[in-house]
């Protein structure tokens, strides 16, 4: 696309956008085909390095959408969304939320604080003030710039080695500190002037030192922060490659006059001033195009304005293809109007509208999901919603709500698929049984347990929308999976936890629960199924799996032979789990300890083989459940060593020799299944798995076949291993 006839730094110009980058600048020409901009004025899309959020939201609701699409509508099209002196686990969750938003994209973080001066924290919450913390820091992923006070113990090393842009500020530092902590790599302040020392002509303080050592300055240029002529004197001192305009917005942006919440504090907006009860400036209510213009209007040129709220805070975090007009630049751009006011915006070569539809559909999204959930006992503000994109079956979000102190509370909201479940308000039964029947026994451990939510009106744990869709509320519980796992301990613990909660039911009565899915684990009815599809082959898809469905034939007699056994009742049925991935255990983020079993869905009687198995051919495989290529596909001994001490170990003294002795074959048998299922489901139209892609429900059973010949061909040695782990218990 051809943008013609802008004004680009005072020359008429046509800029050519292709994939998202600046791919041609030249003089405008009228041959050139394009829009044409007459009378307009082009500049680089804004890049915000210093703002706490917008439009209601705040960096540290962990919530982007709103603020990126507010940002874009008003001229910032990238930015580092910047947390406040909080907890730990607030911070990482920020860093944590999804990124994929519609608007302004996101170029890392910005963190301001914990580690800065009491005596001058402003409108931050004193209680979380630390020293600096390597290590801490270091585990946040993709900060670009940190906010700390050069006076504290351990800065100068964390200046040295924290890997991101330090900007001091928040802080009583003087000039010999500032000096040594610019020696030591700051390269920047932070709202210059504002919490920190001012200068005076014998002892210049921050300011005196960024001067000296001619380091960028970030201002806040809203017309309250700093007196006009104090920005002038900024400009004159740093000059547009140094001075950084910041917006430092906080969600009342975009909002009237009220009571906002800011890092855990009450704020109050007057006359779009905001303000900690103690009377500290909190934060601006201005965006950084508003800035730009307020910085003009105290008499900065307006180019040079401009590259202090785009090029200039880009360069200063590394952000090369951003915050310039250039071939190979990205494509955000500002169209301004003859007033230079905003006419339209385009980021990575897309024009944003007000009905994006990225956007749209989020906000859609979010509608359906606050009303369903505030038909459950929660307590809060709804914030935000997003969804988790972990099993095959439901479909699961988190959604956030704001909690009077600021806090953020967080729920499982999950739609159950009653396609695959016919019969949820059973399953609810169940997991009401169950859940109360282990939350007695885990109160014990010190563990968090499940615990679903009941409706308001009908006191039910689940809600049924009017078009049927079948709806829970959970608690959610600040945790890790894993998908795949090299790591020999959490694999034994992933073991362990499964085996408890296989104890922890066995004085459950049985005949209590529903079958939630009859024959689930029948593997001589699923391979019945299976052939009958084949015969059916309503889709037309089994010529292409002649040599699938030959292994299966071939190994029909084996996969049937725990089915048989039960039947013939030399297996006993004990209360199992039957959907035993790893990614249903939850570990603590930290110690990697596992806290709770979740999805207990499938829970009825069972055979612990099939526990075992499901267990060992998901975690114990050398790839992912549907890794399309094969040659990566095995059964790693050690990971089902490992797996199989922890199980095996929880649950040894219960079980019968048969069962032990069947332990390996329960592993092969429920991937020959798991096969078969996928496939059936290929055969009849891919209606029971979420699939991602065309064909996925084919590669899934060809990688699951793949791990049940090599299981095939290792079967004595995942016998032995058994014996062993019996043995030596
Ligand atoms: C399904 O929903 P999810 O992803 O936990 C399936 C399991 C399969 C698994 C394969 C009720 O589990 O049986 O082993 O996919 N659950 C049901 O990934 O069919
Ligand atoms: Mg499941």
């Amino acid at each position: 696309m051809i943008l013609k006839n802008l004004t680009l730094n005072g020359v008429l110009s046509d800029i050519t956008v292709e994939n998202g980058k600046i791919t041609a600048i030249a003089p405008a020409d009228d041959k050139t085909p394009g829009e044409s901009y007459d009378g307009m004025t082009v500049i680089p899309g804004l890049v915000d390095i210093h703002t706490h959020g917008c439009a209601g939201y705040d960096t540290m609701d962990a919530h982007f959408e709103e603020i990126s699409s507010y940002l874009a509508q008003n001229g910032t099209t990238s930015f580092l969304p910047t947390t406040m002196t909080m907890d730990y686990e607030s911070i990482r969750r920020v860093t944590a939320a999804n990124r994929d938003v519609s608007g302004a994209q996101i170029l890392g973080f910005h963190m301001e604080g914990p580690y800065i001066a009491a005596q001058y924290k402003g409108a931050q919450n004193g209680k979380f003030i630390k020293e600096p913390d390597l290590a801490e820091f270091k585990s946040l992923p993709d900060m670009k710039m940190v906010t700390i006070a050069p006076e504290l113990a351990g800065s100068m090393e964390f200046i040295k080695e924290c890997g991101a842009v330090v900007s001091l500020g928040h802080t009583a530092a003087d000039y010999d500190t500032c000096i040594k902590a610019i020696d030591a790599g700051a390269l920047c302040l932070t709202h210059t002037f504002n919490a920190m020392p001012g200068i005076h002509h014998r002892n210049p303080g921050p300011i005196g030192a960024a001067v000296q050592k001619n380091i960028y300055v970030q201002a806040i240029t809203d017309g309250l922060h700093l007196h006009p002529s104090i920005v002038m004197l900024l400009y004159k001192a740093f000059g547009p490659q140094r001075m950084v305009i910041i917006s430092d917005s906080m969600r009342a942006t975009g909002l009237c006059d009220g009571t906002y919440e800011f890092g855990g504090q009450p704020i109050e907006v007057k006359n779009s001033v905001a303000r900690t009860l103690d009377g500290a400036i909190a934060g601006s209510t201005s965006t950084l195009f508003t800035c730009m213009k307020q910085a003009i209007a105290f008499g900065v040129p307006f180019e040079d304005a401009v590259t202090m709220a785009t090029r200039t805070p880009a360069d200063l975090i590394g952000a090369s293809n951003k915050g310039r007009i250039e071939v190979g630049a990205d494509a955000d751009l500002l169209i301004l109007d003859e007033e230079m006011n905003l006419a339209h915006v385009m980021i990575g070569g897309v024009f944003i509208h007000q009905d994006n539809e990225q956007h749209k559909r989020y906000m859609e999204e979010k509608n359906v999901l606050r009303e369903i959930a505030s038909k459950f006992h929660v307590t809060g503000e709804f914030i935000a919603h997003e969804i988790i994109n972990q099993g095959n079956i439901n479909t699961t979000y988190r959604v956030d709500y704001r909690q009077e102190d600021g806090s953020v509370k967080s729920y499982i909201l999950q739609r159950v698929n009653t396609y695959v479940f016919k019969n949820p308000v059973e399953i609810m039964k169940n997991i009401d049984l169950v859940t109360t029947h282990l939350r007695n026994k885990v109160r014990r451990l010190n563990k968090p347990a499940l615990h679903f939510y009941h409706t308001e009106a009908d006191n039910n744990n689940y809600y049924v929308q009017d078009e049927g869709a079948f709806w829970r509320l959970l608690n959610y519980i600040s945790s890790v999976t894993f998908d795949t796992c090299d790591d020999l301990d959490t694999l034994r613990g992933a073991g362990e936890a499964f085996g408890e909660f296989q104890n922890q039911l066995s004085d459950f009565d049985a005949s209590l629960l529903f079958t939630t899915i009859p024959d689930f684990h029948n593997t001589a009815k699923r391979l019945e199924t299976f052939f009958a599809a084949v015969e059916e082959d309503i889709c037309g898809r089994a010529a292409e799996i002649a040599e699938e469905i030959a292994f299966i034939k071939e190994n029909r007699e084996l996969a049937s032979q725990l089915q048989q056994m039960l039947d013939e009742g030399k297996l006993p049925l004990r209360v199992t789990h039957n959907d035993t991935k790893t990614n249903n255990v939850l570990f603590d983020r930290q110690t990697f300890a596992p806290l709770t079993i979740i999805d207990l869905d499938t829970v009825m009687p069972g055979l612990p083989m099939h526990d075992f198995g499901d267990a060992v051919r998901f975690a114990a495989s050398t790839a992912v459940e549907d890794e399309p290529d094969l040659s990566k596909v095995s059964l790693d001994l050690n990971k089902y060593r490992a797996f199989a001490q922890g199980f095996i170990g929880k649950i040894a003294d219960a079980l019968t020799t048969a069962e032990v002795k069947t332990m390996a074959l329960g592993a092969i048998t429920i991937t020959i299944e798991l096969a078969v299922r996928f496939l059936t489901d290929y055969l009849t139209g891919d209606k029971y798995f979420k699939t991602n892609y065309e064909g996925h429900n084919l590669v899934r059973a060809r990688c699951q076949l793949a791990l049940a010949k090599d299981m095939l061909s290792k079967r004595a040695d995942m016998e032995r291993i058994v014996c062993d782990v019996v043995g030596g218990i």
